[in-house]
């Protein structure tokens, strides 16, 4: 057995502090990625329950169709494990993605979770920090930014959400049929943020430092504006359904310091 009394020394390290907050997004969370699901729970129950927030940047869910789609079994049981998350005490936030902007107050409500709006600004550890999905800043997407400001539309919203379920999730399988088979027609550059967009975004905000999902390139990337450093942290997509299994989050402490995590829990550098 180990010496179970805490020291000075190891109670100061950081590996022991609990963060602030938890950044994760593009989970792509369906039933069809059963192994996935199971971690992504285990996030919940573990990592996540350390921490006094935790942010959902968007895609949480491989697609969305509506809030009444919250009674489809699988759904219920991703609510049910982020309303455990919410009762535990720690605070939820949520960003669309854009596979899951639908969602609405009902399942904001049923998970505890606050909507926020992209971008959001949140002050944590004493330093403010831009969070957003990150697809609004993928400008060179002519053919997406089309779609996505058409979708993003209150009436097409309020028209698509008056069809039945069965009729919208039809809907959407076409468009992710469509979407897959633009995407490996387009260059990798188009997908990727444009860089005066992310300009853009830091100014708008007026932060030197940003957290975002979206392009599944997780990374530390530096951006010089003069004499400002701004840090842009991109957040991974998850898919522990294949080998080698992806998946991972970042971690904002008390004193500021950014640390990012794999899927199983190492650290990255
Ligand atoms: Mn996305």
């Amino acid at each position: 057995m180990h010496n179970q009394r805490p020291t000075k020394r190891t109670s100061s390290t950081t590996a022991q502090r609990a963060p602030e907050a938890i950044f994760v997004s593009d989970i792509h969370l369906t039933e069809s990625i059963p192994r996935t699901t199971q971690m992504f729970f285990a996030f919940l129950r573990g990592q996540a329950l350390q921490a006094r927030q935790l942010f959902l940047l968007g895609d949480l869910f491989e697609y969305w169709a509506g809030d009444d789609d919250i009674a489809t079994p699988f759904n219920r049981r991703v609510a049910e494990a982020l309303r455990q998350v919410t009762d535990a005490g720690v605070a939820l936030f949520w960003i669309a993605g854009n596979r899951d902007f639908l969602i609405g107050e009902k399942f904001a409500h049923a998970t505890g979770a606050m909507l926020l709006p992209d971008p959001f600004i949140a002050t944590i550890g004493g330093r403010q920090v831009a969070l957003s999905h990150g697809d609004a800043q993928c400008t060179d997407d002519t053919a997406y930014m089309a779609f996505r400001s058409q979708v993003r539309e209150p009436r097409w919203q309020q028209s698509f959400l008056a069809q039945p379920l069965a009729q919208r999730k039809k809907i959407i399988e076409g468009m992710r049929t469509q979407s897959q088979d633009a995407q490996r027609d387009k260059p990798a550059d188009i997908m990727d943020v444009n860089a005066e967009a992310i300009a853009s975004l830091f100014d708008a905000t007026g932060t030197s430092l940003m957290i975002h999902g979206h392009t599944h390139r997780p990374a530390r990337h530096e951006h010089h504006n003069g004499e400002e450093k701004r840090v842009r942290y991109v957040l991974p997509d998850w898919d522990c359904d294949v080998v080698p299994e992806r998946g991972g989050w970042i971690s904002m402490y008390a004193d500021g310091t950014i640390k990012r995590f794999q899927v199983d829990g190492t650290e990255t550098n």
